[in-house]
């Protein structure tokens, strides 16, 4: 087969956000626009193309076979060697990082909008992964977007279609060179690289009930994502949960119209079903598989924030963590600050970074970094790239397996040691772009005021003081490049928090993330809502912001 050259045309706004491009499938449908991206992605690896391997998979979403095709015929014209391919075009975002690593792999490209909802008129969404298995860091990204600016030209084997389907080694020659597509089994290795983190025997004995306990009651909510066979693979098949207990696992392309995000408002499914029935634990994971949310009897909440401290807390009963020790902890700036006490009473580091997996990236790397989290559901280790949904399922049963208490009690614990991080989030989904833009303008101003610090900003009976304000700059400590702009953050001096940021992973106008944290040390608060604990905060930031005023929005779409 040979290889043709396309004259193409420019796109606009191909620019990577907190992970990966994400547009409307629509927008990636358009002629060469999907050609353009996959070609300055490898042209932004260059020099180290020629003759290298690359991992593509994705989560299964409407248009992900069509951009396997397309991504298999352009890596060939490029030089690569060899492609190692997902079988359906099915990897998790956990399961690519896995390969890219055991095989050592120049990267990966992740065909995923995550959480975002799919079908032909839902998004789409192209990531590439280097061989560390992490997101592109920003410098790549950067570099790649530099490149759909000026591109001319792809490069194509038209006449290459390979059957992914079917598991098998397929082999042709390409203008003289072999190049080869390894179709694998999607969930194989990461199935093997959980056995050797988690101590399954004890999970299994839990979810079975030995020793005169009666089982522990489980129902795992794939939500129509990626993650059903690994779900049924590992908790199924290894782990012994019967079918009733796995849900939503079958991956479809429009994840059967849900919104494959795993929280309150779109897992309802999960969170009403364990509310009804006697169920001991439940936990759902979204699009991609590497989001979880994680739930208790009659759907106790676990806050991540809370989740991310709470393993932390209990991570030497992980046989992985006996084996590599715990090198540090780390969360991304708005995440709540519960994990940093428990890393100053272990006197373990913990490091702040801007939010996005691809920050704690070059700690992990440098060893610094065994756990890490953020808010959004997302939290994960050092043993792979990636945050990891399944994983914390997992670590979630091996700590209860091992201190033998239910969830809440976990949870009831752990605030009766360290005091309780109260913290929310509001999410305003779909605002109009101009409008978000110049609120976030009009906060900036206003914490930059000279006279901002030291304001006492009042709600009922509360009163807070403005400690510092920014907006959050930070200065990565391994390669000192600087990524700014990350958010502003008001700090107030009893260490409570108000943060504004805007997400950067929607396909089209604006949603304004609210983030808000509180700490208290009165045990009688424990159980409060924190909805109730932090409403004169909420009653602030809304004030303060004159959110309402500039996005007509009364209340949020989400409430974490
Ligand atoms: C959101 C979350 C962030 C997460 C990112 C990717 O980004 O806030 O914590 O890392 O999604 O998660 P943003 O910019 O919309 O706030 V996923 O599961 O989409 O890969
Ligand atoms: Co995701």
């Amino acid at each position: 087969l040979s290889v043709t050259s396309i004259n193409t045309v420019i796109f606009d706004g191909q620019k990577p956000g907190t992970s990966g491009l994400r547009k409307a499938v629509k927008v990636f449908q358009q002629q060469h626009y999907t050609e353009n991206f996959v070609q300055a992605i490898l042209d932004a690896q260059r020099e180290k193309l020629l003759g290298s391997t690359l991992v593509i998979g994705g989560d299964g979403r409407y248009y992900g076979r069509e951009a396997v095709q397309k991504i298999i015929k352009i890596a060939a014209a490029n030089g690569v060697s060899k492609l190692l391919v997902g079988q359906n075009g099915i990897l998790s975002t956990p399961a690519v990082s896995t390969i890219i690593r055991k095989n050592k792999t120049l990267g990966g490209i992740v065909l995923t909008a995550s959480h975002n909802p799919g079908g032909p008129n839902g998004d789409f969404g192209i990531k590439f992964n280097c061989e560390n298995g992490g997101p592109a860091p920003d410098a790549v990204t950067n570099k790649i977007y530099e490149l759909t600016k000026t591109i001319k030209k792809y490069k194509i084997v038209n006449d290459l279609h390979v059957d992914i389907d079917k598991i098998q080694s397929f082999s042709i020659q390409v203008d003289g060179k072999p190049f080869t597509v390894d179709i694998i089994d999607s969930v194989n290795d990461y199935t093997a690289l959980m056995k050797e983190i988690f101590d399954f025997d004890s999970i299994k004995k839990l979810l079975q009930g030995s020793d005169g306990n009666s089982s522990f009651n489980v129902l795992i909510d794939a939500m129509n994502g990626v993650t059903g066979p690994y779900v049924k693979r590992i908790f199924g098949k290894e782990l012994g949960v019967s079918e009733s207990n796995m849900v939503n696992c079958v991956p479809k392309e429009d994840f059967g119209g849900l919104h494959p995000d795993p929280n309150l408002t779109y897992a309802a499914g999960l969170v009403n079903a364990v509310k009804s029935d006697p169920y001991d634990f439940g936990a759902a994971f979204d699009g991609d598989g590497d989001r979880n949310m994680i739930i208790g009897k009659k759907a106790f909440f676990v806050n991540p924030s809370d989740s991310l401290a709470i393993l932390a807390n209990n991570l030497n009963v992980i046989p992985y963590f006996r084996k590599t020790g715990i090198k540090g902890y780390a969360r991304s700036m708005p995440t709540g600050a519960a994990v940093d006490r428990v890393a100053t009473k272990t006197n373990i580091q913990c490091y702040e970074v801007p939010t996005g997996w691809k920050y704690f990236g070059n700690l992990m790397d440098a060893g610094k970094l065994s756990l890490c989290g953020e808010e959004s559901f997302g939290t994960g280790s050092d043993h792979i790239r990636e945050k990891d949904g399944i994983w914390a399922a997992l670590a979630w049963l091996n700590v209860i397996a091992s201190v033998k208490k239910p969830v809440e009690q976990i949870l009831l614990d752990h605030w009766g040691i360290y005091g309780r991080n109260f913290f929310t989030r509001y999410d305003y989904e779909n605002c109009d772009s101009d409008k978000s833009n110049k609120m976030m303008d009009y906060v900036e101003n206003l914490i930059n005021k000279n006279d901002f610090v030291g304001t006492k900003l009042k709600s009922g009976n509360k009163t807070y003081v403005v400690k510092e304000a920014d907006n959050y700059s930070y200065k990565d400590p391994i390669d000192g490049s600087v990524s700014s702009k990350q958010g502003l953050r008001i700090l107030f001096e009893d260490g409570s928090r108000i943060i504004f940021r805007l997400s950067g992973t929607g396909s089209s106008g604006a949603t304004i993330r609210l983030y808000i944290e509180s700490y208290e040390s009165d045990p009688s608060t424990f159980v409060q809502d924190p909805q109730v604990i932090l409403k004169p905060l909420v009653d602030i930031s809304l004030n303060l912001s004159k959110l309402g005023e500039y996005t007509g929005r009364d209340k949020p779409t989400v409430i974490t």
